[in-house]
């Protein structure tokens, strides 16, 4: 399972959330690019989660750009948990569809809602959820709150086409 999201969005806070405190920092090989990976319950079975390097797009414009999208294409069975700042839900969407339209099958995490909130940027996660196809999940990393719906709807991740996503836009207007 694989955590991904623009830099700065959270992801490590949910990642010490979701893993326990036996996590391992290793180098990509060849870089100077850093990773984490831990261990996280799922129905009391140890699923492996990697903190993947933010990136924007899967357009890679620097090397920790291009490690984070090496690592989506070296773990092609991976289920991922896209982190998107809650006040940001229109930019981090493009990388979310980019990752859907690869055909892994995703989790939207929509990370900092207190933050977004105190900004009065709110988000219709239902309609958000129904366009998308997949779950969307409201969190706030360092309280804690919604990791255990997120986890929760960890089984809910699939493929979507995103040729569905297009006509689920169209059928709004
Ligand atoms: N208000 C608020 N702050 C948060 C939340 N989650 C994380 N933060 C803060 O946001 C900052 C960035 O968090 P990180 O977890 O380091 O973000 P990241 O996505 O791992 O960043 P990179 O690894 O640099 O890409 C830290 O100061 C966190 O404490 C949240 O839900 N609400
Ligand atoms: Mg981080």
């Amino acid at each position: 399972m694989l955590l991904m999201g623009h830099p700065n969005v959270g992801k490590s806070v949910v990642f010490n959330r979701l893993t326990g405190a036996n996590v391992t920092v290793s180098n990509y090989p060849g870089t100077t690019v850093n990773y984490t990976k831990g261990y996280m319950k799922i129905n009391k079975e140890d699923v492996e989660l990697i903190d993947v390097p933010g990136t924007f797009s899967l357009e890679p414009k620097d090397m920790a750009e291009e490690v984070a999208t090496k690592m989506l294409h070296e773990n092609n069975d991976a289920v991922v948990i896209c982190v998107i700042d809650a006040s940001k839900v229109e930019r981090g969407l493009y990388l979310a569809l980019q990752i859907i339209e690869e055909k892994f099958p995703v989790v939207i995490a929509l990370n900092m809602w207190d933050f977004a909130k105190d900004k009065n940027i709110q988000t219709d996660v239902d309609k958000l959820q129904q366009i998308l196809g997949v779950p969307v999940v409201p969190t706030i990393a360092i309280s804690g709150e919604g990791i255990k719906e997120l986890v929760s709807k960890l089984e809910d991740a699939r493929t979507v086409d995103v040729e569905r996503i297009i006509n689920n836009v169209g059928g709004l207007t």
